[in-house]
């Protein structure tokens, strides 16, 4: 695991100066989710796929920006799924974005993931790591990630973070979501989960909602990438992760680029969403 998160923190460095320098050009080819691939997403995946491939323990890699899972390793037994540049269409414009690991031992499954981690490129580069009941953040100073403090959910946040297509939000969720602004939570979404979620862990908690809606009845977000990687950090810190009904790290994965609806909170927010869509 060691060797693991060495080879994140090496992919990181090389991430941020390809975003640094990279003009961004879009390239001609669409990802599996029918997505214009920005030319730094390719680069992010490269790299990555690059730094992992140096791992023994590696088994396969699965990528948001690859159809099919790669085998990297027959006597490996971990399986990493990566979104490479998260956000990657707000780099035009600025706004922070991430790269996302879900670390699964024997199987690319919810309940085989052992550690997850996210990098955050923002004014800071800052790698969050939850493993073996911990989530630790680390702050990139000087070539190296420096250990900052371990991350901890307050029972109830103020900030609210709603994804999703507004006019296309069942009524209930619409209802919901409005009920949480009229007590007083405040709006912070930048179109980017790994930020906003970064911001709702580090002030101590809130909620993150991409629901199913009549556009997209699965949400938008990759279970495998996304979903499971963020669950299992918040889960750690002590918060929850649900699809509406259930924890979402008990979810089947039928295919690699399966989505979910999914909520994350911490405790009181997200019983709140498990009681309105219990009614619903
Ligand atoms: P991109 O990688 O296409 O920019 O999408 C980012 C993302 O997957 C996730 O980071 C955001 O939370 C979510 O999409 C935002 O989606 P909406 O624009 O539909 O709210």
């Amino acid at each position: 695991m060691k060797l693991i998160l060495q080879a994140i923190e090496k992919s990181a460095i090389r991430i941020k100066n390809a975003i640094d320098v990279k003009d961004i050009g879009y390239s001609q080819e669409q990802n599996s989710s029918g997505e214009t691939q920005l030319q730094l997403d390719i680069q992010s995946d490269l790299i990555i796929e690059e730094e992992l491939s140096k791992i023994a323990s590696v088994h396969t890699i699965a990528s948001e920006e690859k159809e099919l899972p790669m085998l990297l390793n027959e006597n490996g037994h971990y399986h990493i799924a990566f979104d490479p540049l998260d956000g990657s269409s707000l780099v035009d414009v600025n706004l922070s974005v991430g790269s996302i690991f879900g670390i699964y031992d024997g199987e690319l499954t919810a309940s085989k993931m052992v550690a997850s981690c996210y990098v955050v490129y923002g004014p800071r580069v800052e790698l969050v790591f939850a493993h073996e009941g911990k989530v630790k953040l680390y702050l990139l100073q000087a070539g190296e990630f420096e250990y900052v403090k371990e991350i901890h959910l307050n029972e109830k946040g103020k900030i609210m973070a709603p994804g999703g297509t507004q006019q296309c939000w069942a009524p209930y969720h619409k209802a919901m979501i409005d009920a949480f602004f009229a007590d007083g939570y405040r709006l912070r979404y930048s179109g980017g989960m790994v930020p906003d979620l970064h911001q709702i862990l580090l002030k101590g908690g809130g909620l993150f909602s991409y629901p199913g809606a009549s556009d997209k009845p699965e949400g938008k977000l990759r279970q495998l990438f996304e979903v499971f990687p963020f669950a299992f950090i918040f889960e750690t810190a002590g918060g929850r992760a649900i699809d509406g009904a259930n924890r979402v790290l008990e979810k089947e994965t039928k295919h690699v680029h399966d989505t979910s609806p999914c909520f994350f909170g911490s405790n009181y927010e997200v019983s709140v969403v498990a009681d309105v869509y219990g009614r619903n």
